[in-house]
Order: structure tokens, then sequence, then C-alpha cells
């Protein structure tokens, strides 16, 4: 059954696919499941049909026959659950490494993506206030304290924990939200992991596919 995303009619970003429906596309892209996208409007996001399927009237949705979801993270476990090539098999195959990938997941959404979120907020909608000047150092020492030890870990390995996993895949989304903030330059092994991550096909064809809504071009992949 094709899954069906919902995503924003006009992102905030214009196509830069900072969205979170960009790291649902690719994991989607990733497992080789076709899906369809219904574009919604910040007013939908808040009526009664969107908030039945999210009670938070967010993107991105995912339904599924008579499933519907929403958060990403369960979202992308899901995929990874239903098809191979995201997660290490749960029998016949190293439960370990599966237990720790899906560890990585958690760590990108609960442990790295808070204080990359405490960022924009501050920047977007409290860099007028008085006090901003005095916590925007404190907010980027603590992304800066996160990434140094996210650096420590990865050391010179391609991804976090042996191959590819969806424990990179969201690692590599929510870092991706740091790239035109210059944060990431100090650590340029986590630069490099970013930049493997956007360089897989999947991804690739991810972000054309979300950038297709803003330029009204077909994706070329
Ligand atoms: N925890 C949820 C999840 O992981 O699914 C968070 C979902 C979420 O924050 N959705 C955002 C949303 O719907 C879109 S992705 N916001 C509208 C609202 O809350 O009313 C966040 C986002 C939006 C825009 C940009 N951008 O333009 O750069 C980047 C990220």
């Amino acid at each position: 059954m094709t899954p069906t995303l919902t995503a924003f009619e006009r992102s905030p970003d214009g196509g830069k696919g900072l969205a979170r429906d960009t790291r649902i596309r690719w994991a989607l892209e990733e497992v080789g499941q076709p899906y369809e996208v219904r574009l919604v409007s910040f007013g939908a996001m808040k009526e009664p049909a969107h908030l039945a399927l999210h009670p938070f009237g967010q993107i991105p949705t995912y339904e599924e026959g008579d499933l519907a979801l929403f958060e990403t993270g369960a979202i992308v476990f899901h995929i990874a659950e239903r098809h191979a090539g995201l997660l290490p098999p749960a029998s016949g195959g190293d439960a370990n490494a599966r237990a720790r990938a899906i560890t990585w997941m958690f760590a990108a959404l609960n442990t790295v993506e808070p204080p990359i979120l405490e960022l924009e907020t501050a920047r977007l909608l409290e860099g007028d206030r008085s006090w901003s000047a005095q916590r925007l150092p404190l907010v980027e020492e603590r992304i800066r304290n996160r990434l140094g030890q996210l650096s420590a870990r990865l050391g010179n390995a391609d991804w976090f924990d042996g191959g590819f996993s969806a424990g990179d895949l969201m690692m590599v989304s929510v870092l991706l939200r740091l790239k035109s903030s210059g944060i990431l330059d100090g650590y340029p092994n986590l630069a490099a992991y970013v930049a493997r991550g956007e360089a897989r096909p999947a991804y690739k064809r991810a972000f054309d596919a979300q950038l297709a809504v803003f330029t009204g071009k077909p994706p070329t992949a």
C-alpha cells in the first residue's frame, strides 16, 4: 500500500529541505518505497481533519491503509521495521546492533536536536528581545558541547555504529539544521558526516522531491 505523507504547501525555508517531511521522504527512498504527498497550508494544519491525524497540528503525518502516524521518530522507525535496509534485522541478525542503531535515533531526537531547536527559537523568535545578545552565546555553547561529544564518538568512522542506519539518517537530518549557522565547520568530521549523508542517492531524491514542491519543476532523479 502506498503511504501518504503531509508536507508544507509553502515551507518557510523555500525548499532547503529543513522541514521534517524530508527525513521521511529520505527513509522511504532508502528502502525503495514509493509514496504520495499531500500538501497542507498552515491554516489547514490547524483544522479538525488534520488535527485528527496530528494532535499538535503539524507536519509530517504518515498514512498507510488504516494506520495514521505522526512524529518523525515513530514514522522512520515504522518504515525501518517494515522494510529491510535501515536497521539490522530483529531476528537472525545482530539484535544488539539493531538496538544501538535505535539508540542513535533517540540520541538524535532527544539529545542533539533540542539545543539546535533552541538556537532557532533564540534567533528567529527572540532575536529582538533585550536579553537576546546575552542568551545566544549560552545556547551556542550548549550546541558546541554536544557537537564536541558527538565528534569525539564519531572519530574517523563513516557512520555512528558500523553501516549506515536509521540512526544516521536521523542524526544527519538533525545536524543539517546547523549548516547555515557555520557551527558545524568547527567539527570537520561531523561536517564530512553530514556531507556523506547528503551524498546518498536516496537523500538526493528526497531533497529534489521536496524542492520540486517549491520550484514547480518535477524532480530530475
Ligand atoms: N516532533 C515533531 C516531529 O518530529 O515530527 C515536530 C514536528 C514539527 O515541528 N513540524 C513542523 C510544523 O509542522 C514542521 S518541521 N510546524 C508548524 C506548526 O507547528 O504550526 C519544522 C521546520 C519548519 C520549517 C523549517 N524551515 O523553514 O527551515 C525547518 C523546520
